[in-house]
């Protein structure tokens, strides 16, 4: 298989440049969903692409489209593409290196005087963290039609600031429908944001398919009383109670491995140091690669909730809030990508994202799969999260080989 190389320097500089939009102190990125910063990225990235002889859509939910054409564009494109909305304390690479290798793809086509039978496509989906507006994946969810347009547009952040007005005010409301999108095949490549190709010496990950997710909404109700009157037995203490549901959650986790079970998101009220806390809001966010293992996970979760309730006097409502089972990706495109790398000399593994990507949802629709590189110490949703030129261009190098496995030269 005849290989084609890309510009480690340009996209590695590329990289640097987008990172200072939101850069942090700590060398981290902050670039909240639809914030200022978000439109700053977003404008830098359409800025590029169209240097690059893209043409650029925008749809309904803000999903970027930068195409390159094909010789035959009634073809469905073979696309590439993930997010540059960040976590609050995010790194320079989750997301952006996905879309940033999509640009340095069409650039080395660019480069190389290659012209593909399909169309080029790089996507930058809306929102795909789900930390300032949740739940996640939410640009890609609508087009693949695991979400309506309508429920995105009128979710709200914890100010109560609606995403369809962010859309608004920064510009990306587009008129391009947020749906029936077609691609003849899909690659997203990622950080892989965990420790195990690091742990195997791997240069590369070969993504089979994205384990399951479910998130939750927990309030616990208790009764706010004096913090030096109320007797220890008399209390109905919100956040002791909590407390309990978080150290069962974890436990659950351990019972079912490779599970993960996280509670990030912790408000208290009054959140006063001298009255017992009445009422705790959480949320809880399980995952697990096998549907019934986390089936399992969820009813454990359930029953415990009944017999905290019991045992603590405190009411908890626990609210599914969001879900999707594990989702296998495409042999053919999993293949390219095997392919791909070993006609590069890259090392490689199989593994299964433990993290939720725009890919995911996009296999709803089109044959897709993932390319992962290491990040250091496989730490990732962190400032100092980190990986190197040398990763960064075996990345780029597999999907720009995979890409064209699919586009026809
Ligand atoms: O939560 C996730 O897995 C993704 O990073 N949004
Ligand atoms: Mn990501
Ligand atoms: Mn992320
Ligand atoms: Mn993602």
């Amino acid at each position: 298989m005849k290989t084609f190389n890309i510009n480690s320097d340009r996209l590695w500089n590329s990289l640097m440049e987008m990172a200072k939009i939101g850069g942090t102190e700590k060398g981290g990125c902050r670039r909240l969903a639809l914030t200022d910063l978000d439109k700053q990225g977003r404008e830098l990235y359409i800025k590029w692409a169209e240097e690059a002889g893209c043409t650029v859509k925008v749809d309904q939910v803000g999903n970027i489209f930068c195409t390159r054409p094909g010789t035959d564009n009634s073809l469905p494109p073979v696309g590439t593409g993930s997010h540059l909305d960040t976590q609050p304390s995010g790194g320079k690479f989750d997301g952006v290196f996905g879309v940033l290798s999509g640009l340095e793809v069409v650039r080395s086509l660019n480069d190389h005087g290659i012209k593909t039978k399909h169309p080029i496509e790089i996507s930058v989906w809306t929102n795909e963290e789900g930390s300032r507006f949740a739940p996640a994946m939410m640009g890609s969810g609508v087009v693949s039609g695991r979400f309506s347009l309508q429920e995105i547009l009128d979710t709200t952040d914890v100010d109560g600031v609606r995403l369809g007005d962010e859309l608004e005010r920064i510009g990306f409301a587009g008129s391009e429908p947020a749906g029936n999108r077609a691609y003849h095949a899909f690659f997203e490549t990622h950080i892989e944001q965990g420790p195990y190709l690091e742990a195997e010496n791997k240069q590369i990950g070969v993504v089979t398919g994205g384990q399951g997710q479910r998130w939750f909404n927990a309030t616990v109700t208790g009764r706010e009383s004096h913090a030096g009157t109320t007797p220890m037995h008399l209390r109905n203490d919100a956040l002791l109670a909590t407390t309990k549901l978080i150290q069962k959650i974890e436990a659950i986790a351990k019972a079912h491995p490779p599970g993960c079970g996280t509670v990030g998101f912790v408000q208290v009220g009054p959140n006063s140091r001298n009255t017992i806390p009445g009422e705790v809001s959480i949320s809880i966010d399980m995952r697990h690669p096998n549907d019934d293992e986390l089936t399992q996970m969820d009813s454990e979760l359930k029953a415990y909730v009944e017999q905290l309730t019991a045992e603590d006097g405190v009411e908890i409502q626990l609210d599914p809030f969001w879900y999707y089972e594990p989702i296998p990706f495409d042999e053919n495109c999993i293949s390219a990508v095997r392919n791909a790398t070993q006609a590069l000399g890259y090392s490689h593994m199989d593994i299964i994202a433990g993290a939720g990507h725009d890919a995911c949802y996009v296999s709803d629709f089109a044959p897709t799969s993932m390319i992962f590189t290491p990040c250091l110490n496989g730490i990732s949703h962190n400032e100092i999260e980190s990986t190197t030129p040398e990763e960064c261009e075996a990345g780029c190098s597999v999907l720009l080989n995979a890409m064209l496995t699919m586009a026809e030269v």
